[in-house]
Protein backbone atom coordinates (compact mmCIF):
# COMPACT_ATOMS: atom_id res chain seq x y z
CA UNK A 1 0.00 0.00 0.00
CA UNK A 2 1.02 3.60 -0.60
CA UNK A 3 0.82 6.30 2.63
CA UNK A 4 0.78 9.95 1.58
CA UNK A 5 1.88 11.72 5.01
CA UNK A 6 0.57 15.53 4.86
CA UNK A 7 -2.43 14.59 1.94
CA UNK A 8 -4.02 17.76 2.83
CA UNK A 9 -1.52 19.94 1.40
CA UNK A 10 -1.51 21.70 -1.44
CA UNK A 11 0.72 18.96 -3.12
CA UNK A 12 -0.45 16.26 -0.98
CA UNK A 13 -4.28 16.84 -2.06
CA UNK A 14 -3.93 16.29 -5.69
CA UNK A 15 -1.45 13.44 -5.41
CA UNK A 16 -3.42 11.50 -3.33
CA UNK A 17 -6.14 12.11 -5.51
CA UNK A 18 -3.78 10.99 -8.86
CA UNK A 19 -2.51 8.36 -6.99
CA UNK A 20 -6.54 6.30 -6.52
CA UNK A 21 -6.58 7.22 -10.02
CA UNK A 22 -3.87 5.31 -10.93
CA UNK A 23 -3.69 2.45 -8.03
CA UNK A 24 -7.45 2.04 -6.44
CA UNK A 25 -8.48 3.29 -3.69
CA UNK A 26 -7.83 0.60 -1.61
CA UNK A 27 -4.11 0.51 -2.05
CA UNK A 28 -3.79 4.53 -0.55
CA UNK A 29 -3.52 5.44 2.62
CA UNK A 30 -3.97 9.26 3.10
CA UNK A 31 -2.37 11.03 6.58
CA UNK A 32 -2.37 14.13 7.71
CA UNK A 33 -2.70 16.16 10.86
CA UNK A 34 -6.21 17.42 9.77
CA UNK A 35 -8.57 15.96 7.47
CA UNK A 36 -8.01 17.49 3.69
CA UNK A 37 -11.10 20.20 1.96
CA UNK A 38 -11.98 17.85 -0.59
CA UNK A 39 -12.95 14.51 -0.48
CA UNK A 40 -10.14 12.59 -1.55
CA UNK A 41 -12.15 8.91 -2.03
CA UNK A 42 -9.89 6.36 0.12
CA UNK A 43 -8.80 5.98 3.57
CA UNK A 44 -8.05 9.26 5.89
CA UNK A 45 -5.49 8.80 9.30
CA UNK A 46 -5.82 11.59 11.32
CA UNK A 47 -1.74 11.96 12.08
CA UNK A 48 1.05 13.88 13.63
CA UNK A 49 3.83 13.24 11.56
CA UNK A 50 6.63 14.02 13.90
CA UNK A 51 5.05 11.12 16.47
CA UNK A 52 7.66 8.37 15.54
CA UNK A 53 5.76 5.42 17.40
CA UNK A 54 2.19 6.34 15.70
CA UNK A 55 4.12 6.69 12.31
CA UNK A 56 5.50 3.28 12.75
CA UNK A 57 2.70 1.62 13.72
CA UNK A 58 0.78 2.87 11.21
CA UNK A 59 3.20 1.68 8.33
CA UNK A 60 3.19 -2.11 9.95
CA UNK A 61 -0.86 -2.05 10.71
CA UNK A 62 -1.41 -0.89 7.15
CA UNK A 63 1.64 -2.88 5.15
CA UNK A 64 2.44 -0.21 3.60
CA UNK A 65 5.23 -0.24 1.13
CA UNK A 66 5.99 3.32 -0.91
CA UNK A 67 6.10 6.59 1.45
CA UNK A 68 4.93 9.85 -0.65
CA UNK A 69 6.53 12.23 2.72
CA UNK A 70 4.74 16.25 1.60
CA UNK A 71 4.76 17.17 5.31
CA UNK A 72 6.49 20.13 5.74
CA UNK A 73 6.44 23.58 7.00
CA UNK A 74 7.16 26.01 4.08
CA UNK A 75 9.69 28.90 3.67
CA UNK A 76 8.26 31.84 5.08
CA UNK A 77 6.53 30.41 8.05
CA UNK A 78 9.68 28.87 8.69
CA UNK A 79 11.56 31.68 8.78
CA UNK A 80 9.48 32.60 12.14
CA UNK A 81 9.26 29.24 13.98
CA UNK A 82 13.04 28.15 12.58
CA UNK A 83 13.44 25.60 15.44
CA UNK A 84 9.94 23.89 14.48
CA UNK A 85 10.63 24.26 11.00
CA UNK A 86 13.42 22.59 11.23
CA UNK A 87 12.08 19.70 13.86
CA UNK A 88 8.76 19.30 11.53
CA UNK A 89 10.72 19.25 7.80
CA UNK A 90 14.21 17.11 9.05
CA UNK A 91 13.03 14.76 11.45
CA UNK A 92 10.18 13.78 9.99
CA UNK A 93 12.69 12.86 6.75
CA UNK A 94 14.66 10.53 8.90
CA UNK A 95 12.23 8.67 10.36
CA UNK A 96 10.99 7.66 6.81
CA UNK A 97 14.30 7.21 5.88
CA UNK A 98 15.02 4.52 8.87
CA UNK A 99 12.02 2.47 7.90
CA UNK A 100 12.90 2.16 4.61
CA UNK A 101 16.60 1.34 5.57
CA UNK A 102 14.94 -1.33 8.35
CA UNK A 103 13.37 -2.42 5.05
CA UNK A 104 9.54 -1.70 6.16
CA UNK A 105 9.12 0.58 3.59
CA UNK A 106 10.72 0.08 -0.30
CA UNK A 107 10.48 3.37 -2.25
CA UNK A 108 10.11 7.07 -0.92
CA UNK A 109 9.22 10.21 -2.61
CA UNK A 110 10.36 13.37 -0.79
CA UNK A 111 9.84 16.60 -2.51
CA UNK A 112 12.89 19.76 -2.36
CA UNK A 113 12.48 23.12 -3.62
CA UNK A 114 14.28 25.57 -5.73
CA UNK A 115 14.57 27.26 -1.95
CA UNK A 116 18.00 25.23 -1.54
CA UNK A 117 19.38 27.90 -4.16
CA UNK A 118 20.55 31.28 -2.27
CA UNK A 119 21.85 34.62 -3.40
CA UNK A 120 25.09 33.20 -4.67
CA UNK A 121 23.50 31.09 -7.00
CA UNK A 122 23.46 31.84 -10.40
CA UNK A 123 19.59 33.37 -11.21
CA UNK A 124 18.81 32.30 -14.48
CA UNK A 125 18.72 28.86 -15.74
CA UNK A 126 20.20 27.82 -12.93
CA UNK A 127 22.11 24.05 -13.47
CA UNK A 128 21.39 21.25 -11.90
CA UNK A 129 24.88 21.51 -10.26
CA UNK A 130 26.09 24.71 -8.95
CA UNK A 131 26.93 26.75 -6.06
CA UNK A 132 24.01 26.04 -3.30
CA UNK A 133 23.93 28.34 -0.07
CA UNK A 134 20.20 28.77 1.18
CA UNK A 135 19.41 31.92 2.79
CA UNK A 136 15.85 30.87 4.59
CA UNK A 137 15.42 28.04 7.68
CA UNK A 138 13.21 26.17 4.84
CA UNK A 139 16.13 25.69 2.40
CA UNK A 140 18.46 24.81 4.75
CA UNK A 141 16.17 22.33 5.48
CA UNK A 142 15.63 21.17 2.37
CA UNK A 143 18.97 20.92 1.44
CA UNK A 144 19.66 18.98 4.41
CA UNK A 145 17.08 16.81 3.66
CA UNK A 146 18.63 16.28 -0.39
CA UNK A 147 21.56 15.42 1.52
CA UNK A 148 20.55 12.82 3.85
CA UNK A 149 18.52 11.29 1.31
CA UNK A 150 21.42 10.64 -0.79
CA UNK A 151 22.98 9.40 2.34
CA UNK A 152 20.54 6.89 2.87
CA UNK A 153 21.18 5.80 -1.11
CA UNK A 154 24.46 5.25 -1.41
CA UNK A 155 24.99 3.77 2.12
CA UNK A 156 21.93 1.78 2.66
CA UNK A 157 20.41 1.40 -1.09
CA UNK A 158 17.04 3.16 0.11
CA UNK A 159 15.57 4.13 -3.12
CA UNK A 160 14.53 7.49 -2.60
CA UNK A 161 13.16 10.46 -5.44
CA UNK A 162 13.02 13.93 -5.16
CA UNK A 163 12.37 16.82 -7.20
CA UNK A 164 13.27 20.43 -6.58
CA UNK A 165 9.42 21.89 -7.05
CA UNK A 166 9.19 25.14 -8.13
CA UNK A 167 6.27 27.47 -6.78
CA UNK A 168 3.21 25.25 -6.91
CA UNK A 169 -0.19 26.90 -8.38
CA UNK A 170 -2.96 24.76 -7.58
CA UNK A 171 -6.39 25.20 -6.20
CA UNK A 172 -7.62 21.96 -4.46
CA UNK A 173 -5.83 22.54 -1.08
CA UNK A 174 -5.07 26.24 -0.02
CA UNK A 175 -1.00 26.48 0.55
CA UNK A 176 0.33 27.63 3.75
CA UNK A 177 3.08 29.71 4.30
CA UNK A 178 4.57 29.53 1.42
CA UNK A 179 6.44 32.71 0.19
CA UNK A 180 5.14 31.74 -3.93
CA UNK A 181 1.41 31.75 -2.64
CA UNK A 182 0.56 35.00 -3.95
CA UNK A 183 0.16 33.24 -7.22
CA UNK A 184 -2.57 31.19 -5.92
CA UNK A 185 -4.33 33.94 -3.48
CA UNK A 186 -4.72 36.43 -6.56
CA UNK A 187 -6.81 33.99 -8.36
CA UNK A 188 -9.20 33.49 -4.98
CA UNK A 189 -8.71 37.31 -4.80
CA UNK A 190 -9.53 38.04 -8.49
CA UNK A 191 -12.81 36.06 -8.82
CA UNK A 192 -14.27 37.15 -5.07
CA UNK A 193 -12.83 41.13 -5.22
CA UNK A 194 -12.32 41.59 -8.82
CA UNK A 195 -8.13 43.12 -6.90
CA UNK A 196 -5.18 41.42 -5.50
CA UNK A 197 -2.58 43.47 -2.85
CA UNK A 198 0.81 41.41 -3.97
CA UNK A 199 3.15 40.84 -1.07
CA UNK A 200 5.80 41.09 -3.74
CA UNK A 201 7.34 43.63 -6.33
CA UNK A 202 5.52 43.67 -9.87
CA UNK A 203 9.23 42.50 -11.10
CA UNK A 204 9.80 39.60 -9.07
CA UNK A 205 10.28 36.45 -11.44
CA UNK A 206 10.40 32.61 -10.07
CA UNK A 207 9.99 29.61 -11.64
CA UNK A 208 6.13 28.31 -11.02
CA UNK A 209 4.26 25.36 -12.23
CA UNK A 210 0.54 24.23 -12.11
CA UNK A 211 -0.05 21.54 -9.83
CA UNK A 212 -0.37 18.78 -12.93
CA UNK A 213 2.72 19.43 -14.00
CA UNK A 214 4.08 19.01 -10.53
CA UNK A 215 2.10 15.89 -10.02
CA UNK A 216 3.27 14.18 -13.75
CA UNK A 217 6.74 14.82 -12.79
CA UNK A 218 6.61 13.17 -9.62
CA UNK A 219 4.84 9.90 -10.65
CA UNK A 220 7.16 9.81 -13.89
CA UNK A 221 9.82 9.84 -11.41
CA UNK A 222 8.96 7.24 -9.06
CA UNK A 223 7.35 4.97 -11.53
CA UNK A 224 11.25 5.28 -13.90
CA UNK A 225 13.56 2.15 -13.86
CA UNK A 226 15.94 2.56 -10.82
CA UNK A 227 18.84 2.54 -12.97
CA UNK A 228 17.64 5.94 -15.08
CA UNK A 229 18.14 7.68 -11.71
CA UNK A 230 21.15 9.35 -11.67
CA UNK A 231 20.54 12.08 -9.44
CA UNK A 232 19.98 10.87 -5.51
CA UNK A 233 20.29 14.71 -3.89
CA UNK A 234 17.30 16.13 -5.80
CA UNK A 235 16.14 16.71 -9.43
CA UNK A 236 15.89 20.52 -11.00
CA UNK A 237 12.26 20.53 -11.89
CA UNK A 238 10.81 23.68 -13.94
CA UNK A 239 7.86 24.44 -15.93
CA UNK A 240 7.38 28.18 -16.47
CA UNK A 241 8.61 31.68 -15.12
CA UNK A 242 6.53 35.06 -13.71
CA UNK A 243 6.41 38.01 -12.21
CA UNK A 244 3.37 39.15 -10.42
CA UNK A 245 2.89 41.75 -13.25
CA UNK A 246 2.86 38.91 -16.08
CA UNK A 247 0.70 37.00 -14.45
CA UNK A 248 -1.71 39.64 -13.12
CA UNK A 249 -1.74 40.82 -17.02
CA UNK A 250 -2.55 37.30 -18.36
CA UNK A 251 -5.76 37.50 -15.67
CA UNK A 252 -6.66 40.79 -16.80
CA UNK A 253 -7.50 38.85 -20.43
CA UNK A 254 -9.70 36.67 -18.60
CA UNK A 255 -11.29 39.70 -16.15
CA UNK A 256 -10.42 43.08 -17.52
CA UNK A 257 -11.78 44.65 -14.69
CA UNK A 258 -8.84 43.30 -12.23
CA UNK A 259 -6.78 45.76 -10.65
CA UNK A 260 -3.61 44.78 -8.46
CA UNK A 261 -1.50 46.76 -6.60
CA UNK A 262 1.91 45.83 -4.85
CA UNK A 263 3.12 46.56 -0.81
CA UNK A 264 5.81 44.31 -0.59
CA UNK A 265 6.28 42.36 3.28
CA UNK A 266 9.46 40.32 4.49
CA UNK A 267 8.81 37.74 1.71
CA UNK A 268 10.41 39.99 -0.60
CA UNK A 269 13.95 39.64 0.83
CA UNK A 270 13.29 35.20 0.48
CA UNK A 271 11.98 35.53 -3.09
CA UNK A 272 14.94 37.97 -3.75
CA UNK A 273 17.23 35.05 -2.60
CA UNK A 274 15.43 32.13 -4.95
CA UNK A 275 16.73 32.10 -8.70
CA UNK A 276 14.50 33.17 -11.79
CA UNK A 277 14.30 30.56 -14.17
CA UNK A 278 15.86 26.57 -13.35
CA UNK A 279 17.64 24.00 -16.32
CA UNK A 280 15.88 20.89 -15.36
CA UNK A 281 17.65 19.32 -18.30
CA UNK A 282 18.82 16.20 -16.10
CA UNK A 283 15.26 15.38 -15.46
CA UNK A 284 14.20 15.43 -18.87
CA UNK A 285 17.04 13.21 -20.14
CA UNK A 286 16.72 10.71 -17.01
CA UNK A 287 13.39 10.31 -16.66
CA UNK A 288 11.62 11.91 -19.54
CA UNK A 289 9.69 15.14 -18.03
CA UNK A 290 8.45 17.76 -20.24
CA UNK A 291 5.74 20.27 -18.59
CA UNK A 292 2.21 21.00 -20.46
CA UNK A 293 1.14 23.88 -18.65
CA UNK A 294 2.06 27.36 -19.62
CA UNK A 295 1.03 30.59 -18.26
CA UNK A 296 -2.32 31.47 -20.28
CA UNK A 297 -3.23 27.64 -20.30
CA UNK A 298 -2.78 27.52 -15.95
CA UNK A 299 -4.70 31.14 -15.64
CA UNK A 300 -7.54 29.94 -17.84
CA UNK A 301 -7.78 26.58 -16.07
CA UNK A 302 -7.26 28.24 -12.56
CA UNK A 303 -10.01 31.22 -13.40
CA UNK A 304 -12.17 28.26 -14.25
CA UNK A 305 -11.85 26.02 -11.42
CA UNK A 306 -11.81 28.74 -8.45
CA UNK A 307 -15.11 30.41 -9.92
CA UNK A 308 -16.69 27.16 -9.99
CA UNK A 309 -15.70 26.41 -6.56
CA UNK A 310 -16.89 29.79 -4.97
CA UNK A 311 -19.88 29.04 -6.85
CA UNK A 312 -20.41 25.92 -4.67
CA UNK A 313 -19.38 27.66 -1.23
CA UNK A 314 -22.35 30.71 -1.89
C1 LIG B 1 7.36 28.17 -0.71
N1 LIG B 1 5.79 27.05 -2.21
O1 LIG B 1 6.97 29.21 -1.16
C2 LIG B 1 7.05 26.90 -1.50
C3 LIG B 1 8.13 26.60 -2.51
C4 LIG B 1 9.76 27.51 -4.18
C5 LIG B 1 8.65 27.82 -3.25
O2 LIG B 1 9.15 25.88 -1.93
O3 LIG B 1 7.94 28.11 0.33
Amino acid sequence: KILVLGASGQVGIDLTIRLIEIFGNHRVIAADLKEPEEEVGCKFVQLDATDKDSLLSLVKREKISEVYHLVAMLSATAEKFPIKGWQLNMDTLFQVLEMARQGLVKKIFWPSSIAVFGPTTPKEHTPQHTIVEPATIYGISKYAGELLCQWYYINHKVDVRSVRYPGIVSWKAEPGGGTTDYAVEIFYQAVKDGKYESFLNPDTELPMMYIDDAINATITLMQAPAHSINIRTSYNLSAISFTPAQLARAIKKHLPSFTIEYKPDYRQQIADSWPKSIDDAEARKDWGWSHQFDLDKMVSEMLFQITKKLKKTV
